[in-house]
């Protein structure tokens, strides 16, 4: 049993008295409930003052490339297996892209062609899916571009859309969870000319920071635990920050900006700092938002991202936390899906003297909204169970057709008594309300993937402005990867006016480039 309970002492006598008498109660509980359930520990995880921050936090590299005699923005990427020791004396087998656990930080301007050249070096299928990029659906790494082992496949595009942290990962249907959780995911940070010009933290690696939050459970030799699960799927009980354990990061300015992505496949976190401080919230999903949110939480699920800046005094040390995170606004019976587990993430150790730090731009971005009344197309999606709309994911059945240079508004509906999200790929969209509400600051902006808690209804808008093709479809689908693969997806194609969906999916061949044929 690798869960643990709550053991952290509050801060006075008194408060430790009851705050141990209350952990035991819930260890207790915790028990009875293991006793009698074949899955794993719903017991609360509770970490925070007990994670010892002696591993300097990595920085992924940021990718090699090169131009090439057409101009386009060359990087090589290779899926392979490795052995990565986490924590000392115990060796873990992973998965990672060029390398032992996770993958080099993509980095393209916006107007750049980009091509990746990936090859498979596992020992079974998998796709690479660029999570938040708008692009052409042959070159969107989605199930239907399989890659087997040992082959290789070449999607280009041209980066066309705002700054943003945007990320890529697997997508085998089926197998995304387990190849996102042995370690094959990365960053893709995308620039533009606008974001260059504000006076924003933007040295990588030193103020400009990327933080890959993800949760695991190690068995005692080290290796992953894979096959325990909750109903949302894995919840581990460790943090990994860019695949590093118990993490610090050295903090040279008086302000750093912090690019989070949850890329856990299950856990939600609710990120803020161990003091309470307020952080400015400065970008989402798909870039900035029009002006910074003073916010002293931001609650992410698996798949999301947010940048926050935040502001530290010399010498002084203040931590990374998540706090139990909301999943069902509606109930408090959400410790299965670890709605009361709290975590350290990470130290931030200012030094004694820091670089000054501009003051974060009150003004960030133009965000043109989306008018819902512009809509060509309103479509109705019901989250249950694993199915959308009543229907398992089937990879040869296209579920909607989109007209393009069209405008549409999605209603997405969790008619469950269980968390899901909904994603979408090829474009950003903005949040029109929630539950009939206007949206938080956190959902001011562009997103693609949105938590949908129980009997909650979400109504999103975007547009679909070109790459019509077909025969490809993009996906749509829950970000819990267990959910993912359990067949809580659809497809939708983008057609030109008038035109109809193809009879059935076309398949990218191993070793051949689809993408390239669409030009
Ligand atoms: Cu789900």
């Amino acid at each position: 049993m690798t869960t643990q309970a709550s053991t952290q002492p509050p801060t006075t006598g008194t408060r430790t008295l009851v705050g141990i008498a209350l952990a035991g109660i819930a260890v207790v509980i915790a028990a009875v409930m293991v006793a009698g359930c074949a899955v794993s520990s719903s017991a609360k995880v509770d970490t925070v003052g007990a994670v010892r921050f002696e591993n300097r936090l990595a920085i992924p590299s940021l990718a090699d490339s090169e131009l090439d005699s057409e101009g386009r923005r060359v990087f090589t990427l290779t899926a392979e297996p490795g052995e990565r020791e986490f924590r000392p004396g115990a060796s873990t087998e992973t998965f990672g892209f060029n390398g032992s656990y996770l993958g080099p930080t993509l980095r393209a301007t916006r107007g750049e062609e980009v091509l990746v050249d990936f090859e498979n070096g596992l020992d079974e299928a998998t796709t690479v899916h660029w999570h938040g990029m708008h692009l052409p659906a042959a070159a969107d790494g989605g199930p239907h571009q399989l890659v087997e082992p040992g082959e290789s496949w070449t999607p280009s595009w041209e980066i066309d859309q705002p700054a943003a942290t945007l990320w890529y990962h697997p997508h085998p249907h089926g197998e995304t969870e387990e190849h996102v959780y042995r370690g094959l995911a990365g960053m893709f940070i995308l620039d533009d000319a606008e974001e260059a010009e504000l006076d924003l933290p933007r040295e990588y690696g030193v103020d400009d920071v990327p933080v890959i939050v993800q949760d695991k459970r190690f068995a005692d030799d080290g290796s992953l635990i894979e096959d325990e699960r909750e109903r949302l799927g894995i919840l581990g009980d460790t943090l990994l920050v860019n695949g590093t354990y118990g993490p610090y990061l050295d903090v040279s300015t008086e302000r750093v900006r912090l690019r989070l992505l949850n890329g856990s496949t299950a856990r939600t976190y609710d990120f803020g700092f161990s003091d309470q401080r307020d952080f400015d919230l400065i970008a989402t999903d798909g870039g900035l938002l029009e002006r910074p949110a003073e916010l002293d939480r931001i609650q992410l699920s698996p798949g999301e991202r947010a940048e926050i800046v935040v502001t530290v005094e010399p010498r002084e040390r203040v931590v990374l936390r998540s706090y139990p995170p909301d999943l069902d606004p509606g109930s408090d019976t959400s410790r299965e899906d670890g709605g009361e587990d709290s975590f350290d993430v990470m130290q931030l150790r200012p030094a004694a003297q820091l670089e000054p730090s501009a003051a974060v731009p009150t003004e960030l971005a133009d965000v043109a909204e989306l008018d819902p009344d512009d809509a060509a197309e309103t479509r109705d999606f019901e989250l249950r169970s694993r199915r959308i709309n009543d229907e398992e994911m089937d990879m040869e059945r296209i579920d909607e057709v989109v007209e393009v240079g069209t405008t549409e508004v999605w209603e997405v509906e969790n008619g469950h008594g269980q968390p899901h999200t909904f994603h979408v790929h090829d474009v950003q969209f903005q949040v029109l309300d929630v539950d009939g509400e206007d949206p938080p600051p956190e959902l001011s902006g562009w997103k693609d993937t949105i938590q949908v808690p129980p009997r909650t209804q979400v109504r999103v808008v975007m547009a679909f402005e070109d790459y019509a093709d077909p025969s490809s479809p993009y996906m749509y689908h829950c970000h819990l990867l267990r959910h993912e693969d359990e067949g809580m997806m659809g497809q939708f194609v983008v057609v030109d006016p008038g035109e109809q969906a193809a009879e059935s999916p076309a398949h990218g061949e191993p070793g051949h480039s689809h993408a390239e044929d669409h030009g």
